[in-house]
């Protein structure tokens, strides 16, 4: 038991996935013996319906100066971000000279286009080697970890914020309470503060359990937020679903009262309500739904095995950390992993040791079967793999089920 990192209610786990290491921890042997785990099990908060871990490792585990995620990996989600600040300078025109904030910024992918246009910005990104890329695109950052301090430093020094965007990153944060007050302190009052990250029923619908891991500390739902941002006189003010990162929701947050509500908001809280968030039976239903995705895959990867297939996957994910040590897969199943970040080449995945390996080992010497770890880029992995499919090679992907194509 645990007690809301919100609301302070008991919270008892719905589900254990059992020992699991650092999702990004990506480790070479000499460092097997030392590899921390911890038990990762999530819960649900009766009373703010909260979803959220049990137990998170400190942050210094996840976020330091090797931190393995570089977001400008992906050309989708490239274009994702340079859309997004797009869509929002449309839908809410800011003054002369405006001040933009990003929490979470990592190697620039989203503030780059902010930078592009010379305004007045900072980006807060305490994973120093993911920062430095953005620093020497010349995207002002500064090298920590965003609270309601670092808002009152901000603040003092560049004056209150026109905009705070924040992607994956809120989702990210244990002391809910600090951030959001912080993000109170800097905005201005009509400021924005948009942010968008995996959205609960979609997780829930698509089985996606492996966005269950050590850094994604809370699974947010528009009712869950509400709550929280209630709590600091802010609300939600208008809600856009993204088909990004396997389904996420982005939000737009204002000071109470300053705007008013959308209607495509009242009508996510409608579908938000029939979902039954605050039900025992549906965590029990996705708890049970998440043990016949693993026996389902682990009876394909067995088989595969028995028949002597070469299989390999395809993007060594955090995702996937989840998936490879919750159904035990191991180098028997899988040779490799093909994964295009270089800090994450020669190295070998957290807990499972299947080794990562450059594109070229995959593209040079087709397997017959590609766990695709990477699902939520299916489209942009699948318009430049023609050459694979075409070699007889065929794909695997286990959400939202099992299937090979
Ligand atoms: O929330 C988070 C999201 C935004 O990013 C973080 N906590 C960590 C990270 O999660 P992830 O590692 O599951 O993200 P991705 O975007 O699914 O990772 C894709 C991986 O696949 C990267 O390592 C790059 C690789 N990749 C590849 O090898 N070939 C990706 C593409 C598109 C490719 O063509
Ligand atoms: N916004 C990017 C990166 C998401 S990965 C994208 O959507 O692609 C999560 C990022 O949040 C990492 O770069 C991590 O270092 C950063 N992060 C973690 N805790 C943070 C905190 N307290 N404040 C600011 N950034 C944080």
């Amino acid at each position: 038991m645990i007690s809301c990192r919100i609301c302070e209610t008991y919270i008892a786990p719905f589900m254990s996935f059992g020992k699991m290491p650092i999702a990004n921890g990506f480790l070479t042997p000499d460092t097997y013996d030392s590899e921390y785990f911890f038990e990762l099990a999530v819960g649900y908060c009766s009373n703010c319906q909260m979803v959220q871990l049990i137990e998170q490792p400190d942050r210094t585990k996840m976020f330091h100066d090797q931190y393995a995620y570089y977001s400008s990996i992906s050309k989708r989600m490239r274009e994702h971000f340079q859309k997004m600040v797009a869509d929002i300078f449309a839908r809410y025109p800011v003054s002369d000279n405006p001040f933009i904030v990003e929490i979470g910024s990592n190697d620039g992918i989203l503030l780059q286009n902010i930078a592009q246009k010379n305004m007045h910005h900072l980006g807060v990104e305490p994973s120093k080697n993911v920062a430095q890329v953005a620093q020497d695109k010349g995207i002002q950052t500064i090298n920590e970890f965003f609270d309601r301090h670092v808002a009152q430093n901000i603040a003092s020094k560049h004056g209150q914020a026109d905009i705070i965007f924040a992607a994956n990153v809120m989702c990210h944060i244990p002391d809910i309470h600090s951030v959001v007050s912080g993000i109170k302190y800097l905005l201005k009052p009509k400021g924005i503060f948009v942010f968008e990250d995996p959205y609960l029923p979609d997780i829930i619908d698509k089985i996606s359990y492996d966005q269950i891991y050590d850094e994604h500390v809370f699974y947010f739902s528009l009712t869950s937020l509400s709550h929280i941002f209630n709590l600091y006189d802010l609300e939600i003010i208008h809600v856009i679903p993204q088909d990004v990162h396997g389904g996420s929701m982005r939000y737009v947050v204002a000071q109470k009262n300053a705007y008013r509500l959308s209607e495509a908001l009242v009508h996510q809280k409608q579908i938000e309500d029939q979902k039954k968030l605050n039900h025992a039976s549906t965590f029990e239903q996705l708890r049970q739904n998440i043990n016949g995705s693993k026996l389902q895959l682990m009876a394909l990867l067995n088989d595969l095995q028995k028949q002597t297939k070469r299989v390999i996957g395809y993007g060594a994910t955090s995702k996937s950390t989840t998936v490879i040590n919750y159904c035990g897969i191991n180098s028997h199943h899988i040779e490799f992993i093909s994964d295009t970040t270089p800090i994450k080449q020669g190295k070998f995945t957290p807990g499972g040791h299947i080794p990562v390996r450059p594109y070229q080992a995959f593209s040079n010497n087709y397997p017959d079967y590609a766990l695709l770890f990477a699902w939520n880029h299916k489209a942009e992995i699948m318009a430049n793999e023609d050459a694979f499919s075409n070699s007889g090679g065929k794909w695997i992907v286990y959400v939202p089920s099992i299937q090979i194509f």
